[in-house]
């Protein structure tokens, strides 16, 4: 093939007037459509200059013309660095001077502020919610046609950061095998067809949103109600059109607080999705009381696309996530020694396969780190696989707080934390939460003679940090839990927040 991943996802449509997506204003934009503003927006990222294998980086709002940004990237080899929304410009700095982007693309109300860190030689275009903007006002001059540029496997598609324990953000380097051989898989393990609608209300910044839902559909020539967030009172009013649902947890738990969502509503449905965060069987089972389906819960992450799913047909197991994919090798080792243990004992899952990324970006040492020569990743994650060959994720080695399906790494907050004059020292952590699974609580150790007002340090931090990654909660406290080595007991913290909620 000429495009590895292009083609069998969207070059094969070019002259399908089916509908690839249906947006929130009713609109249904064909594939046909869709491909044809793709590939204007494919030459005018040709006629700016761009070459293969450049970034384009991209923190816009969800749009169907947001997401043709992405068919257009595949469509001349350009490399998608897709931004979430929430970051600030001080965040979008760090990303943008480490991938070098060739192309920024921006809402125009930031445009300004985006345009002092973006690096020197890089254009910058703007695209508002309504698909609006320079990108779409000078695409519009370009053909509607356009041959795609020749991409192997290996080539790179996108690169996704993800937040590193120690501090700086990675770029996972996703090539575009490790997006096809996925996109196949799945769509084939969940029965995906033409006849398929899915209802996505989830961001197309990370990979749920944009490989797992996108993907899939387009391999299977499926359609879309796109809609730009997850809004209650719009999932309920077009589930009855819909067939299948992706979603993060927090979807899920807010669905069944609502009494519109009822077995009839949803008596047609072929399935519903659930992954990026641990899925409670309490609302698994909520779920299937309430409604007669079971969620199929699966596990992925930034570096490895999607890994394991509990099964179409078979039982789906509350509070596992199932078997490893077909063609994904995955391990539990032993975390110090990476030795690899028997089913029943708990340790660090490892995974290889098709879907493993290439390394992370312009980072060989933490790279290397993670990724073994023997192609296992290691993923941080901790698991187990019981006697009938379920996995289940039992903690993680790795200090993250997942809140909705976004990861939050607490040492981005308390380096900006420790820094600030009246502290002497921080602990983050994530507390149960019935919205968001965790919320995220910050304590502080005020400086010697010290009394910093909580108020006052969240204030300070705001600017530099994505709204949800803020302290929901910042506490003072005279010391941190530690053990014999002196290392922060995180677990003491949450277990006497947990208890003790915010007054
Ligand atoms: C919004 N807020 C949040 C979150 N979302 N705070 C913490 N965590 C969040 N996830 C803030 C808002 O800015 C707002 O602040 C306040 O919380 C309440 O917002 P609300 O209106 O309730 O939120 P929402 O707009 O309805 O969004 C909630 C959401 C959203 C729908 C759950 O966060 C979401 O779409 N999450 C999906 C994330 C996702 O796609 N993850 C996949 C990663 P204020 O009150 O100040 O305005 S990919 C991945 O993890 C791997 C690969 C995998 O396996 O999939
Ligand atoms: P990310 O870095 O955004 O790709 O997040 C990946 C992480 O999300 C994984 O390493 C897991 O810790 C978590 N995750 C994804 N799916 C699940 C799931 N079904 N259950 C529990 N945790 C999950």
């Amino acid at each position: 093939m000429a495009n590895h991943l292009f083609d069998p996802l969207f070059g094969r449509h070019a002259s399908n007037t089916a509908a690839f997506l249906t947006a929130d204003d009713g609109t249904a934009l064909s594939y046909r459509a869709f491909l044809g503003l793709s590939a204007r927006m494919a030459n005018l990222f040709t006629t700016l200059g761009a070459k293969k294998g450049d970034r384009v980086a991209v923190q816009v709002s969800k749009s169907p013309e947001a997401l043709a940004v992405y068919a257009a990237c595949l469509r001349c080899g350009l490399v998608l660095l897709p931004l979430n929304t929430g970051y600030t410009t001080a965040e979008l700095e760090y990303f943008l001077s480490d991938a070098e982007p060739f192309i920024v693309i921006c809402d125009p109300a930031k445009a300004t502020e985006i345009a002092m860190v973006v690096p020197g030689g890089s254009r910058v275009l703007t695209l508002d919610s309504r698909g609006r903007g320079s990108l779409t006002e000078d695409a519009a001059e370009e053909e509607d046609i356009q041959t795609p540029v020749v991409c192997g496997p290996d080539d790179l598609a996108a690169i996704l950061y993800t937040s590193g324990t120690t501090g700086r953000s990675k770029g996972a380097m996703l090539s575009h095998d490790n997006l096809l051989s996925n996109a196949r898989t799945l769509a084939d393990l969940w029965r995906f067809s033409e006849n398929d609608v899915l209802l996505h209300a989830l961001p197309i910044f990370h990979t749920h949103g944009l490989f797992v839902a996108v993907n899939v559909t387009a391999i299977s020539g499926a359609r879309m109600l796109f809609h730009p967030g997850f809004k209650l009172e719009r999932i309920l009013m077009d589930l009855p059109g819909a067939t299948v649902l992706m979603g993060v947890p927090t979807f899920y738990t807010r669905l069944l607080d609502d009494p519109g969502f009822t077995r009839e509503r949803v008596a047609h449905m072929r399935l519903f999705v659930s992954g990026s965060a641990p899925l409670l069987a309490e609302t698994h089972e909520r779920f299937e009381s309430r409604t007669g389906h079971r969620i199929l819960e699966r596990y992925g992450m930034t570096e490895t696309n999607m890994n394991a799913s509990n099964p179409y047909a078979g039982e789906r197991r509350a509070g596992t996530i199932g078997f490893p994919l077909p063609g994904v090798d995955l391990r539990i080792t032993d975390p110090e020694t990476g030795r690899p243990l028997p089913d029943g004992d708990v340790g660090m899952i490892e995974v290889r396969g098709p879907n493993v990324f290439k390394g992370y970006w312009r980072m060989p040492e933490k790279t290397a780190e993670e990724l073994r020569d023997s192609g296992f990743f290691i993923t941080g994650d901790l698991g187990r696989i019981d006697a009938d060959g379920y996995l289940s994720i039992v903690g993680r080695q790795k200090d993250l707080i997942i809140s909705g399906g976004y990861n939050i790494y607490p040492k981005e907050i308390e380096v900006l934390l420790d820094a600030l004059p009246g502290v002497g020292e921080s602990a983050v952590v994530g507390i149960p939460d019935a919205d968001f699974g965790e919320a995220v609580i910050a304590a502080v150790v005020p400086a010697p003679g010290a009394r910093p007002d909580p108020a006052e340090l969240l204030e300070r931090i705001r600017p530099k940090l994505a709204r949800f990654k803020h302290p929901r909660d910042i506490r003072l406290v005279e010391e941190l839990p530690r053990n014999t080595m002196g290392k922060v007991q995180k677990n003491v913290l949450r277990d006497q927040f947990s208890n003790a909620p915010a007054g």
